[in-house]
């Protein structure tokens, strides 16, 4: 029989699905293993970066069932977000319509994939049964007060005509559409997610497990920061202003002081003042300015016609309103030192004013060559504290400031709290309505899920269609009963993202999910995913787990110790992307070769955390490996049905082969369990294969018992990489019982080294044979052997040995005449 890769694939995908194969089994006594792959947003077709995530992500899976573990290995889709709405406008294809059908068609793909997922715990995040839980979840943040509403500026992205997360408008461009992103004052929904910074931060040390980039990505989004914050009297005033700042020693070089635009002092500062129009003028013109980082903007400023006192050197200093001091940061305010600080120094510059060092560097060379020295270093111009180092300088001044009650050492964060609320229709309504009697009312718990309505105008552009929508937008009070309007924002869909993997571990009917369950599961023991989600996804899913921590629904503090970013799929060196026309399509290849192929060649081409070039030769090298393996089942059928279960006897003959044997299992066992080393796996899996075929025509007639053992373990050892044709050839043989039940092979560890000799046999000066040996053989085992040669025979065939040479363990030298 030829190897007809669609044949069989359909075939022990359909027989999965009968048995139910990888469904969790509620009587198995195993250790549990819940190993997860992000899960996909639902965009239409599966690409090659699903099809590297999730094969990665299936043999760890079926590689542990295999070890007898309990696994838990579930799909499901995030399905609600922007792009389906966008389908809507431009298609006319209703929101849900388009990603129902889409989520049919990619289950259908990664089926044919052959994945082993439990599909009976497969979630969508766009159906009322899920969203249902984020609203009674957002409930209890806001009872907690953890969900609350504030007015303020947010990223707005005009294309999108949305609100956009700071993290999706980073570097000030929309993080979907690359717009530039503008400034909008408007009052939202807010996560707290500042309430858990510290255990963020201080959790990193759990995860042992991590790419240290995504720490350190997670580290400089937390942002933390050691300063002072100390107070700065108005001039002529009983009003302080407070700054933070990192670098108390550089206070006697503050030539100026600088506040943001939209600082509480400044009402203060525009009274009976004679430049109050310029001021404002200046106010309206930066607070519609877009969000940009404080390095990226270009500096512009104005200078009040006011001053504060220098409360350590009493010096007095001009105040100037300047837009690269950020009101959301510290104290909105800031000592401005421009010889120490790059932002300072710049606006100095273009505003002439003083710039005066009082930080020299050691390194005299450095201190020349740095137009502005922003490391620490010794105190100079600074009066008392002059000579001491900026460390001695910034722990006596911070002594000082506390023991005078003028400030205090404090740690500023970067991190936000999470701006919720989404102008958009295709996301979960926030669960809370506006009374005239009552204010803010959130939804009852039994009225769940606020359902979003189906029959909506997607062509509206003024924002979110639900506010077009009366049946949704006119309600009742939950608490009164009089007239009352539903909120129209919508989750973001992080939000959805955050606990899925809550709810895949337990899928009760009135609650989010079940203590004893996520005790049972939780946390999760592999996560795959892509590198972009290092910081958005992954701190979200790290706050939700501590907010369930702290409503006792769960003691998980950390929801993923261990996890592997996947390196991407590229082709040209670049990554597949449809803009760039290089993309390799998931149904073509499975199509041309078959699911094994392409699970083989996407495990088999890299490390699964280094990027993946894609390669034909690659692929068609990976098709012939696996028909190679298919011919050697089909030829040696009837021996490998005969000897399936016979004893086998290891002898000097085959030990050399048996040892192969047990370094493979270990090594293939190693790098999964341990290292996830998919492709070195396969490798030595591939090496030991071409061993086994070295010796089949020796073993078919000396042992064909061994081969036939060595056979069955090729096929318990492949078939997490590949698992129909494993599946095929396994029943082929006559196995009965499926792979995926049978257990993982295990190794002799008196078996890893190789402890037999090869020995060369020279007939007349020539090379004929070479046979195996312990190393303590004698010569008249060699000669013995070398005499029950075949081959040797036929060179001896009527003719005498007239002597024989013998050098140990290498060499058996005949002469013949
Ligand atoms: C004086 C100074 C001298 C500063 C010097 C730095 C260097 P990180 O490390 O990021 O926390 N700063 C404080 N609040 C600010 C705001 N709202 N907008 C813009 N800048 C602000 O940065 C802390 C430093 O950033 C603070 O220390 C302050 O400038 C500035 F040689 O104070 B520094
Ligand atoms: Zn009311």
């Amino acid at each position: 029989m030829d190897y007809k890769a669609s044949e069989i694939e359909n075939k022990w995908q359909k027989v999965w699905e009968k048995e139910k194969i990888f469904n969790v089994d509620p009587q198995n006594k195993g250790k549990k293993y819940y190993c997860l792959e992000m899960f996909p947003y639902p965009s239409g077709k599966i690409h090659m970066g699903h099809v590297r995530n999730y094969s990665i992500g299936d043999v760890i899976a079926r590689f542990k069932r295999m070890q007898g573990f309990n696994v838990l290995h579930p799909i499901g889709w995030d399905s609600l977000g922007l792009p389906a709405e966008n389908a809507a406008k431009s298609h006319g294809i209703h929101p849900q319509d388009w990603t129902l059908d889409n989520i049919e068609h990619m289950r259908k793909q990664l089926k044919k994939m052959g994945f082993s997922y439990d599909w009976s715990r497969e979630l969508a995040t766009c159906l009322p049964e899920y969203y249902k839980w984020n609203q009674y979840i957002f409930i209890k943040m806001y009872e907690k007060g953890l969900a609350y509403k504030k007015k303020s500026a947010v990223n707005w992205c005009p294309t999108c005509a949305t609100v956009l997360a700071n993290e999706q408008a980073n570097g000030g461009h929309c993080w979907r559409c690359d717009s530039e992103v503008e400034s909008k004052n408007i009052e939202q929904w807010f996560l707290k997610t500042t309430e858990f910074v510290k255990e963020l931060l201080n959790d990193h040390g759990e995860l042992k497990n991590w790419p240290e980039q995504v720490l350190t990505m997670q580290k400089n989004w937390i942002g933390r920061s050691e300063g002072a914050e100390l107070d700065f009297p108005l001039h002529e005033s009983n009003t302080k202003i407070k700054i933070f700042t990192t670098r108390l020693d550089t206070i006697f070089g503050a030539t100026f002081f600088a506040m943001s635009v939209d600082h509480f002092a400044i009402d203060e500062i525009l009274e009976n003042n004679p430049l109050k129009e310029q001021l404002i003028k200046f106010i309206k013109e930066i607070q519609s300015e877009k969000k940009q980082s404080r390095e990226e903007k270009e500096k512009k400023g104005i200078f009040t016609g006011k001053y504060v006192i220098n409360p350590i050197s009493k010096e007095k200093i001009p105040i100037w309103l300047a837009n690269f001091v950020l009101s959301d940061y510290g104290t909105g305010a800031i000592m401005s030192v421009p010889a120490h600080d790059e932002r300072d120094n710049e606006f100095a510059l273009k505003y002439n004013i003083p710039i005066k060092k009082v930080v020299s560097l050691i390194n005299r060379e450095k201190e020349q060559e740095a137009e502005v020295i922003s490391e620490k270093g010794q105190l100079i111009n600074s009066g008392e504290y002059n000579g001491l180092t900026s460390n001695e300088a910034i722990a006596t001044i911070g002594k000082y400031i506390e023991e005078n009650n003028i400030g205090k050492l404090t740690i500023n964060y970067k991190l936000r709290d999470w701006g919720l609320s989404r102008q958009r229709y295709w996301g979960t309504p926030i669960p809370v309505v506006y009374c005239k009697e009552c204010g803010i009312v959130t939804e009852k718990s039994e009225n769940l899920p606020v359902k979003l309505p189906k029959d909506v105008n997607f062509s509206y552009e003024g924002g979110s269609p639900l506010e077009q929508c009366p049946s949704f937008l006119n309600t009742k009070c939950p608490k009164c009963n009089g007239e009352a309007k539903r909120e129209t924002d919508t989750m973001d869909t992080f939000f959805d993202s955050s606990w899925y993997f809550f709810r895949y571990a337990s899928q009760p009917q009135d609650k989010p999910f079940d203590e004893e369950e996520i005790k049972k599961w939780l946390p999760v023991d592999i996560y795959i995913g892509g590198i972009e989600h290092a910081i958005l996804h992954l701190i979200y899913a790290r706050f939700f787990t501590k907010v369930f921590k702290s409503f006792g629904w769960s003691d998980i503090n950390e929801p993923f110790p261990h996890l592997l970013t996947q390196g991407m799929v590229t082709l040209g060196g670049s990554k597949m992307s449809k803009s760039k026309g290089n993309i390799i399509e998931p149904d073509d290849l499975i199509e041309k070769y078959g699911a094994d192929t392409a699970r083989l060649f996407t495990l088999f081409a890299a490390p699964p955390d280094k990027s993946l070039e894609w390669n034909n030769k690659g692929v068609e090298g990976c098709s012939r490996f696996l028909k190679r393996l298919w011919n050697f089942y089909e030829r040696n059928l009837s021996l490998l049905k005969e000897y399936s279960n016979k004893d086998y006897q290891i002898d000097d003959t085959n030990n050399a082969i048996y040892i192969k044997f047990n370094q493979t299992v270990k090594k293939v066992s190693e790098d999964i369990g341990n290292r996830f080393h998919l492709n070195t796996a396969i490798a030595s899996l591939m090496e030991f294969f071409k061993e086994v075929l070295s010796v089949e025509e020796e073993l078919k007639k000396q042992n064909p018992a061994l081969l036939t053992f060595l056979a069955k373990t090729i096929l318990q050892l492949i078939s997490p990489f590949t698992p129909h044709i494993a599946n095929e050839l396994w029943s082929q043989i006559g196995e009965k019982e499926l792979l995926e039940k049978v257990s993982w092979p295990i190794y002799d560890n008196k078996f890893l080294e190789n402890k037999t000799a090869t020995i060369m046999v020279q007939i007349n000066g020539k090379i004929r044979d070479k046979i195996s040996c312990s190393p303590d053989c004698t010569q008249e085992k060699v000669e013995e052997k070398a005499l029950k040669s075949d081959k040797i025979n036929s060179f001896i065939q009527g003719k005498k040995i007239i002597k024989t040479i013998y050098i140990k363990n290498k060499m058996l030298s005949l002469v013949i005449k």
